[in-house]
């Protein structure tokens, strides 16, 4: 049996977080980059989060509180560095929130000493996971986010009830929680992201409505509803704005992702979609676009998924996955997608602004039906074939 000090472990640690991560040149699309390695993955938690350092009370130097997985991270850029707000789960499988950071966008993520110590005013609420973090124009850094919770109307034990819980910070460091979103209209909320600008004069969110813990039931898709007063959430009418299909890649269901992107031909939103499989549940991302004017509006559609997971990505603890809620689209124009990937650890894209509009404003709108998809593919195939004709 092989062993360590608890210095070996941190000069372990030390020598993982300062690991360049070049961009992996395997890969092509024209719209973004993937990088080689995850920013993050449990390895990158500090010795001190898992290890107790006295060997006189860990003469084996165990882990005593180990962790999972690092995954589904919020993003932000403050004061010149990259943030995550990271879903840290524990072996226990409880999840908790902890602030990576770094002064580069791909690589050198390193965990504040502490993670995040929320508020703990629901008293009913047993996990929380996946922040969405919103710069709002009324100047607060919103974290909105999966407040979960025993449904103890049901005789099964693994019922649960997903609510959107709210907190609000300026720093990462100090968060004031506010109470749970209410949703008049859908007994479940998961995936709610908080729109960064006032519509009408109120907070806009981007819901998911869901009958249910895991299947959404009803729930049309992605959803968009208006409140007055943060400080006592309620929303009344949602209305659906990105529906799921039939035979799409949001067949199953769908979930607004990173706070959406604004441009200066609409907001760009980075969702995921999923679809069952024989082998269970699929997720990719997808984009779509809306209305300047009008978040609400959906302006582009292009066809089929943005990103799926592949390689090493496709397996993990929930395999088969890919999941964002986080990017940066930063001064320079560069745009920074972190996605998770199979729930178990953290990667980036990198894309720009003028590539992703073009994906979503130029990728022709799914069809629906092979009939037609294969129409469309033969004439880009023969505008092609007589360009390249012309040009010999
Ligand atoms: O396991 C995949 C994802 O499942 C959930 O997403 P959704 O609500 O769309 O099904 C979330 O719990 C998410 O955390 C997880 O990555």
């Amino acid at each position: 049996m092989n062993s360590h000090t608890f210095q070996d472990l941190m000069s372990s640690y030390e020598q993982l977080i300062s690991l360049p991560n070049p961009v992996d040149s395997r890969f092509y699309n024209g719209l973004f980059s993937r990088y080689a390695n995850p920013v993050l993955t449990r390895d990158h938690i500090p010795p001190f989060w898992m290890y107790d350092a006295n060997p006189d009370t860990n003469p084996f130097m165990m882990q005593r509180l180990g962790v999972n997985a690092t995954l589904n991270s919020g993003a932000i850029k403050l004061n010149g560095k990259y943030c995550l707000v990271v879903r840290v789960e524990g072996m226990d499988r409880k999840s908790f929130f902890a602030v990576a950071e770094s002064d580069k966008p791909t690589e050198g993520f390193r965990f504040r000493d502490y993670p995040v110590i929320l508020p703990d005013t629901e008293k009913q609420e047993t996990n929380v996971y996946d922040m969405r973090l919103t710069a709002h124009e009324d100047g607060w850094i919103y974290g909105v986010f999966c407040s979960e919770s025993k449904d103890t109307r049901s005789a099964d034990l693994s019922a649960a009830v997903a609510a959107a819980g709210i907190v609000r910070t300026k720093d990462l460091e100090t968060w004031e929680r506010l109470p749970n979103l209410i949703t008049l209209n859908s007994p479940q909320q998961r995936n709610v992201v908080l729109h960064p600008e006032f519509v009408d004069g109120k907070y806009a969110f981007y819901t998911r409505p869901m009958d249910d813990f895991i299947e959404t039931g009803s729930g049309g898709g992605i959803g968009f509803g208006l409140c007055g007063d943060i400080t006592h959430p309620v929303i009344g009418e949602e209305k659906i704005i990105s529906r799921r299909k039939y035979h799409t890649l949001t067949e199953s269901k769908n979930g607004a992702g990173a706070v959406p992107i604004k441009t200066d031909r609409g907001w760009i939103h980075i969702a995921h979609g999923v679809r069952n499989t024989a082998a269970g549940l699929r997720y990719v991302l997808y984009a779509f676009a809306t209305d300047l004017n009008d978040p609400s509006r959906i302006i582009a559609e292009p066809s089929g998924m943005l990103l799926g997971p592949l390689g090493r990505e496709r397996t993990g603890d929930v395999s088969n996955v890919v999941f964002t809620n986080g990017a940066i689209a930063d001064d320079d124009g560069r745009v920074y997608i972190y996605y998770a990937s199979s729930d178990t650890r953290m990667h980036v894209a990198e894309t720009d602004l003028e590539r992703l509009k073009d994906y979503v404003f130029n990728t022709p709108e799914d069809p629906l039906r092979s009939a037609d998809c294969v129409r469309q593919r033969a004439d880009l195939i023969r505008r092609n074939l007589e360009y390249l004709k012309e040009r010999r």
